[in-house]
């Protein structure tokens, strides 16, 4: 049975956004029409959240919350933390407790519930969600509480979500502006260079996505072929500066003058005091450690890719770009 926790008291704005309705009509539903509704004492009506439940099933009427019985009301309070609070603590423990049960696909499903939210950025899900998430997971496997293979099946259940969560990149051939992103040589990590994909994506860019473990030299090719004004290298782990510099080296050894772009390296593998160096041929070179300032960056300078100005070489913008030599 179900605690009592007034928190599952919903107004009749929170049901009519779950019931996908206008206020109005929830409060004729409540006025005679059989949504039962309780009164606070300033008047305000208060729906139980599994009778709006139950009344939408009646009623042929779908809600996010269907797929996810019998915890229905364990979502709506995550999910309402989450969008509300930007607290991530009810969806990381709920989604652990359906990897350990056996449930990936109720990860997927409330990942892509709340990247499809307008009111939650998806910079945010993914610094504060997806990341944390993942990270709990790679806790419980070192604690030996999860085997490789659950391992595996959480992140696989998070790169659904993303896949599902693509608005999928623009298929003509002057789309603009163009990025290529991926995780460096070596690094079999790919949910962060994903969400790196899919924020683009939903920033209206064209992505060429190679994924994990791709070659600089891979890097450098597509960007000529495709001509990317950005290339993103996913650092999220694993990564020592000696590889860095290598990338750094083998990317710059390909560039051409003729076709600029920026680079920029992000994750939280990146050492904090890392930098690209300071000669560097790149339009500009970048580092951020998550996607909330990437972003904001990359909206700070969209004139400039929409404007194609392909500006000559020079080191360093503003925010976190890098100079000074390598280390
Ligand atoms: C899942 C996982 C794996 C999976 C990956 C599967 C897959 N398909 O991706 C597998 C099992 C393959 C794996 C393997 C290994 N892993 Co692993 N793995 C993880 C785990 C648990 C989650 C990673 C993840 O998906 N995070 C979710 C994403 C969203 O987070 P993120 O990658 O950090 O990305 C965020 C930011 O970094 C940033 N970001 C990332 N890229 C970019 C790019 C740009 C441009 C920008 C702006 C931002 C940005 O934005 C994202 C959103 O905030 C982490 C634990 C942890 N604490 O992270 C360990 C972890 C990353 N792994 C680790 C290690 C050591 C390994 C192995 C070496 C283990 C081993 N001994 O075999 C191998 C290496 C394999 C290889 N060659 O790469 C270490 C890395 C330590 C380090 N400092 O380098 C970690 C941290 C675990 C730990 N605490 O020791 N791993």
């Amino acid at each position: 049975m179900q605690a009592y926790n007034s928190e599952l008291f919903l107004t009749t704005s929170e049901v009519a956004d779950l019931l996908q309705v206008h206020p109005s009509t929830v409060k004729r539903w409540c006025d005679g029409e059989g949504l039962s509704a309780s009164k606070t004492e300033g008047g305000h009506r208060r729906i139980y959240l599994l009778s709006a439940l139950e009344f939408a099933g009646e009623r042929g009427i779908e809600t996010y919350l269907d797929p996810f019985m019998p915890f229905e009301s364990h979502v709506w309070l995550a999910v309402r933390s989450a969008v509300g609070a930007h607290d991530f603590g009810k969806v990381r423990s709920l989604a652990m407790g359906w990897l350990l049960r056996g449930y990936p696909g109720r990860i997927t499903a409330l990942f892509r519930e709340m990247g499809s939210r307008p009111d939650l950025p998806f910079e945010l899900l993914c610094d504060l969600g997806v990341q944390s998430f993942m990270a709990d997971v790679g806790e419980a496997w070192a604690q030996g509480r999860l085997r490789t293979g659950e391992e595996h099946m959480a992140s696989q259940a998070v790169m659904e979500a993303l896949v599902h969560l693509s608005p999928g990149s623009p298929m003509t051939p002057e789309a603009r502006p163009v990025a290529i992103v991926g995780a460096t040589e070596g690094n079999r990590h790919q949910v962060g260079s994903m969400c790196v994909r899919v924020l683009l994506e939903l920033e209206g860019w064209k992505v060429f996505y190679p994924g994990g473990d791709t070659p600089a030299e891979d890097f450098a090719a597509l960007q000529r072929e495709r001509g990317g004004e950005l290339v993103c290298v996913s650092v999220s782990s694993t990564a020592t500066a000696a590889h860095l510099r290598r990338t750094v080296r083998i990317l710059g050894e390909f560039y051409a003058v003729e076709h600029p772009y920026d680079l920029v390296f992000g994750g939280r593998g990146l050492d904090e005091g890392w930098t690209p160096g300071g000669d560097l041929p790149f339009r500009r070179t970048h580092s951020f450690p998550s996607l909330s300032p990437f972003i904001r960056w990359v909206r700070e300078n969209r004139d400039r890719w929409e404007g194609k100005a392909a500006s000559p070489r020079s080191t360093v913008g503003a925010g976190s770009s890098h100079e000074g030599g390598m280390r």
